[in-house]
């Protein structure tokens, strides 16, 4: 399929992730020809790609899968409350193998562009590798974060060591045992590996610019009893997910955080760190409307991180106190504030002295200071939400730009569709709740909305949907407006692009929840998609 021939298909999917492989799997059973371009060299996506140490995710095992298949989640087994990477890697390839969705995928090929053809109401897509395909459909499966984004940093050419990006790991085993190893950042990525690594290298430093908050994920082997209950009705419980806020099954606390008194508010906090994990900012309604509320539980953090670690100059810098707990994804770790109680591990502050450069044997910070490196671990995060789809070259109606469409930041109707482009449907894209919620909630939900509507389109004879101006316009100001009630936009984060010099600060997720978000996508397939232009292009015939 390479050189001039074009494939011809009804859909072509980018990336094998979860919602790649969920995809082709409705198209099929629709009775689609559809074909994946996946860069890397296996399915998994997020989970091919992030294998560094201590990799885990921070949703319960139970949650974290599909539920579109009564016999997939009844037969899958999960060993642990919250999966390793390589569990959920194995996990993607047995959801790959057990509906056949290999045959279809062309792996180690990047999609380069992809440009909408008027007349015949076709996208052609083109690869790194020579590929020509025609399809009516361009589904976007790049997931949110996937473009790994390294600093630019002077002189990293020049390291005489290994470098290593968490979001891109390599495959083979990497052992750090008596090493000088540098990490930098303090996101999840480095909370999750700087406990694993510190157990091998000879001496760790951890580069922190800005301290996040991290509740102990009280990760354990699989309580065969919460499993039953799960199985015993999985369905159901999957509906009410599907109906929160995160798309997570756990309780939220409807109380305020202001109305009940200190000892009691301590109890619930109490309790929520015992319990682990991200349900912490479940403990009362408004821990992320009401930044009163929010300082009472970014406080008893900030206590537990003074109890823990012994250097009260390291614990000090360990507190966060620039952001509002929560605004920025709350990291879930294993012992990361005890790993600086370790000899060999040194928190360094690079807010007061940058890095300034890194030089053939480890890194240089402004005013001087050098530190010996054999290898750094860039634990600094992703161009996310919009690099992975601006990667690609795409082009729409008459040959519009998709990247000069979203200079000032992205603009998609419900975070699925962008006027000019259409049928060129974004998996969780900006405007959607994904990256606030349980992705594999939002994947299903989003490639079931589009399936529903393929039907609903086929049933019309049109072959062809666009959301109009007025209809994106009024949900990019929506999300604007939903997330200016809350309090994320006082972070810095890479929810707002903050993290990526000369993005766009906009703050991108729709932060109304997933089942307001889920109501809001039904009640427009059942009104007949008001919002959106269907038709059959004149040329569809001929083409
Ligand atoms: P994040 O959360 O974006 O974290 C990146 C970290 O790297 C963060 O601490 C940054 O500090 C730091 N960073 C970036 N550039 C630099 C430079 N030049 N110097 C020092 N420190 C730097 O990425 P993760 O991979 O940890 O997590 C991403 C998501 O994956 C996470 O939210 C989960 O949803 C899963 P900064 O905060 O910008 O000061």
């Amino acid at each position: 399929a390479t050189g001039e021939s074009t494939e011809a298909l009804d859909a072509v999917i980018v990336g094998a992730g979860f919602g790649g492989l969920y995809m082709l799997h409705r198209l099929r059973g629709l009775g689609m020809t559809a074909r994946i371009i996946e860069a890397a060299g296996g399915v998994g996506g997020t989970w091919w790609w992030n294998r560094y140490p201590g990799a885990r995710c921070d949703v319960e095992s139970m949650q974290y899968s599909f539920s579109f298949d009564e016999r997939l989640q009844q037969e899958w087994r999960w060993s642990e409350r919250f999966a390793a990477q390589p569990e959920i890697l194995r996990y993607a390839e047995h959801v790959a193998d057990r509906f056949d969705l290999r045959r279809d995928i062309r792996f180690n090929t990047r999609v380069t562009a992809a440009r909408f053809d008027e007349a015949a109401g076709r996208w052609l897509v083109l690869t790194d590798r020579g590929d020509r395909l025609s399809a009516r459909y361009c589904v976007m499966a790049t997931g949110c974060l996937s473009s790994a984004r390294v600093p630019d940093i002077p002189g990293i050419e020049s390291f005489r060591g290994r470098t290593y990006h968490t979001g891109r790991w390599p495959h083979e085993e990497v052992d750090f045992t008596g090493q000088r190893v540098a990490v930098i950042g303090t996101g999840s990525s480095a909370i999750q590996a700087v406990p694993v690594i510190a157990e091998q290298a000879k001496q760790l430093f951890v580069f922190q610019r800005t301290p996040n908050f991290s509740i102990p994920s009280r990760n354990r082997p699989m309580d065969e009893a919460y499993e039953r209950w799960w199985k015993s009705d999985y369905a159901a419980h999957r509906r009410r997910a599907r109906m929160m806020r995160t798309g997570i099954l756990y309780h939220i606390d409807e109380r305020s955080a202001l109305d009940v008194p200190p000892e009691e508010r301590r109890r619930v906090y109490e309790e929520r760190w015992a319990a682990g994990g991200t349900a912490f900012m479940g403990a009362f309604a408004d821990l992320l409307r009401n930044q009163q509320a929010n300082d009472t539980a970014a406080e008893f953090v900030r206590g537990k991180i003074a109890g823990i670690v012994r250097d009260p100059a390291t614990a000090a810098l360990l507190q966060p106190r620039d952001h509002p707990i929560g605004t920025k994804r709350i990291c879930v770790d294993t012992h990361y504030y005890e790993t600086f109680n370790r000899a060999n591990v040194r928190l360094v502050d690079v807010r007061s002295a940058p890095i300034e450069a890194i030089t053939p044997t480890g890194l240089r910070l402004r005013g001087g200071a050098e530190f010996a490196a054999d290898s750094i671990v860039f634990a600094t995060g992703f161009d996310a939400m919009t690099g992975a789809v601006l990667a690609v070259d795409i082009r729409g109606r008459s040959g519009a730009s998709l990247r000069e469409k979203w200079a000032a930041g992205p603009r998609a109707h419900l975070g699925l569709m962008v006027a000019g482009f259409p049928n060129l449907f974004l998996i969780t894209g900006p405007g959607s709740p994904s990256v606030l919620s349980n992705m594999m909630v939002s994947i299903e939900q989003h490639v079931d909305w589009l399936s529903d509507c393929l039907v609903h389109m086929r049933a019309r004879g049109a072959t062809c949907i666009e959301p109009t101006q007025e209809a994106e316009d009024a949900w990019v100001a929506h999300v604007a407006e939903v997330g200016g009630r809350t309090l994320y936009p006082k972070a810095n984060s890479w929810y707002m692009g903050a993290n990526i010099p000369g993005k766009p600060r906009v703050f991108m997720p729709y932060v109304g929840g997933v089942g307001t978000y889920r109501e809001e996508c039904d009640a427009i397939a059942a009104q007949g998609y008001p919002g959106f232009r269907m038709s059959a292009p004149q040329a569809a015939a001929a083409a």
